[in-house]
């Protein structure tokens, strides 16, 4: 297994829109154990492909407390979605910023599972904010999206100016 390189805002990459998984061979599930290991050593609680630069629409999440619970969901469509949940969101693509975002606290979702078996999730409050999350990142959208153009600009400003002493 390896840990994959997370492309960081505001990385144009990140703006690509993913193309269904239509192919589930042995390359496909090293993407999806590497993406894994990648999440759970960036101490993350969910991971998109298109982070780690694979345009495919492939996302994985664990959000439980031991870190024991990995879902893979491939293709995901969002079939409802109500209520509201306020949480305040961070993203392994956009480092150190943290605000409230709020999006609709109870969704359902389709997708496949990992062998390409269909899924459906009742998803609430973490959970469903961080499958929005990651569909977002497949559609080319990040948290700061959300924002005022004032706050994201700044978080742009100190990500470029954290690249340029990095060498990134
Ligand atoms: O680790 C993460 N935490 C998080 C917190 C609130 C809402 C969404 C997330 S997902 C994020 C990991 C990540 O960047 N996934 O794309
Ligand atoms: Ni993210």
């Amino acid at each position: 297994m390896s840990i994959l390189t997370i492309l960081e805002f505001p990385d144009e990459r990140l703006r690509k829109i993913a193309k269904p998984v239509n192919n589930i061979d042995n390359s496909l599930q090293t993407l999806i154990d590497d993406m894994l290991e990648t999440m759970y050593h960036s101490g993350g609680i969910g991971l998109a492909a298109t982070q780690v630069n694979v345009h495919l629409r492939l996302l994985v999440i664990d959000t439980s407390e031991e870190k024991n619970a990995p879902l893979c969901l491939m293709n995901p469509e969002i079939t409802s979605k109500d209520g509201e949940f306020e949480y305040k969101e961070g993203c392994l693509s956009v480092p150190e910023s943290y605000e409230k975002i709020t999006r609709p606290g109870h969704i359902i979702v389709k997708g496949l599972d990992r062998n390409g078996a269909e899924i459906e999730i009742e998803a609430n409050d973490l959970l469903s904010t961080c499958i929005q999350h990651e569909i977002d990142h497949l559609n080319g959208k990040l948290f700061v999206d959300y924002l005022s153009p004032l706050k994201r600009q700044r978080i742009k400003t100190k990500l470029e100016k954290m690249h340029r002493l990095e060498g990134k």
